[in-house]
């Protein structure tokens, strides 16, 4: 009798829970209403089907309770129920199948008036591409990508001259138009999730995946990666704003084309590249720079301290010990942080952009250098 209980009070708790618990979906901010109704459908069909197995769990241990005068019986075979049980599951299955299909099948359906942006994602950060006044894509490869073209774009392709690079983890997008989002990943399997536009989708090494989606509502929206993709992974995130027509002609004037960066244009004295390039490259995931903790050490007033190494040694952060810990991580390991840095490729003129950017981030005093240490 307990048990029957029990079971009882699991249901009547799993239901209040449902509908009383603080932790409801986000307001829809895209077209997909539809993946909140297969959400629903199927939370109504697993739901109807819980709450009646537990309930006839509950009755049959109150009934059949232990009876010394009651005896089983045999009863290999029932055709009748085994029928009906077979009916009823058919039709929830296919209840909790058909609607995912049908929407599934929208959205990769991509309507034709859809702009397209590229979001491409490499542990552990994003990055955009937009195809520029000609809408067409230049043809990127992964054997192009250096530290300047980060894309892999064909510098002799003409489609790709005008495409518009986001550096940075922010990217801008038109309210209420239709947007094909296509997907690249430069090392691992991410996945793309904005949690307001009810949208997400993998990105898998060597293909590119896609599927579309209208913002329908202004705002700042975080795209989280949601494919466990190493140990920065709780880290690999980025924002989606959704302007209106004035404001996104406005960033879009500020963005710069691929033919833009094969030029060196940057106009940002050290410090300002150093800061642009460490929030565009991903050393942010990584390294706070506002004295909080983070998984690699952090940037405030780093230069011209002393850093314990793991093998009991001392160095003194200077440009020379920044610049090898950046291009080769595994050769001196700070204590008390794990060694997972990935070694980085940067032109000499980048690592001293980001060397200055550290160096700025000191308040310690240029004009009284601590003495070199020994290294060994
Ligand atoms: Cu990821």
């Amino acid at each position: 009798m307990t048990f029957a209980v029990i079971l009882v009070a699991i249901v009547i708790a799993s239901v209040l829970f449902h509908f009383l618990s603080p932790w409801q979906a986000t307001p829809l901010a895209s077209n997909w209403g539809s993946i909140d109704t297969t959400i629903t459908i199927t939370l109504v069909i697993t739901g109807i089907f819980f709450v009646a197995i537990v309930i006839f769990m509950a009755y049959c241990v109150y009934k059949y309770q232990e009876d010394p005068n009651r005896k089983s019986e045999y009863k290999p075979e029932n055709k009748k129920l085994e029928w009906w049980l077979i009916g009823i599951t058919t039709v929830a299955i296919c209840g909790l199948l058909a609607p995912g299909l049908v929407v599934y099948n929208d959205f990769v359906h991509v309507p034709s008036n859809a702009v397209e942006f590229e979001a491409v994602g490499e542990q552990w950060r994003w990055s955009y591409r937009l195809p520029g006044t000609d809408e067409k894509f230049g043809r990127s490869s992964v054997s192009r990508m250096d530290e300047i073209n980060t894309f892999g774009l064909d510098p002799d392709d003409a489609d790709g001259q005008d495409d518009i690079l986001v550096a940075g983890n922010q990217m801008h997008l038109l309210v209420n138009q239709p947007t094909k989002v296509l997907l690249r990943s430069k090392d691992v399997l991410h996945d793309f999730y904005v949690p307001q536009f009810r949208a997400k989708m993998d990105l898998i090494p060597g293909q590119i995946t896609y599927f579309w989606f209208t913002p329908t509502v202004p705002g700042t929206f975080e795209i989280l990666c949601a494919e466990y993709c190493g140990i920065g992974h709780y880290n690999m995130r980025g924002e989606i704003i959704v302007d209106t027509a004035s404001d996104y002609q406005e960033w879009l004037s500020e963005q710069i084309t691929f033919a833009q960066v094969l030029t060196g244009g940057t106009v940002e004295g050290l410090v300002e590249q150093g800061q642009l390039l460490a929030s565009s490259r991903g050393c942010l995931a990584c390294h706070s720079v506002n004295g909080g903790p983070s998984l690699g050490p952090g940037w405030l007033d780093l230069f011209g301290s002393q850093e314990s190494l793991i093998d009991g040694s001392q160095v003194l952060v200077d440009a020379d010990y920044l610049i090898e810990s950046i291009i080769d991580p595994a050769v001196k390991i700070v204590a008390g942080y794990p060694p997972v840095m990935v070694a980085y490729q940067f032109s000499d003129e980048q690592l001293d952009s980001l060397v200055a950017y550290i160096e700025s981030l000191s308040t310690e005093s240029a004009d009284s250098p601590p003495k070199p240490i020994a290294e060994d």
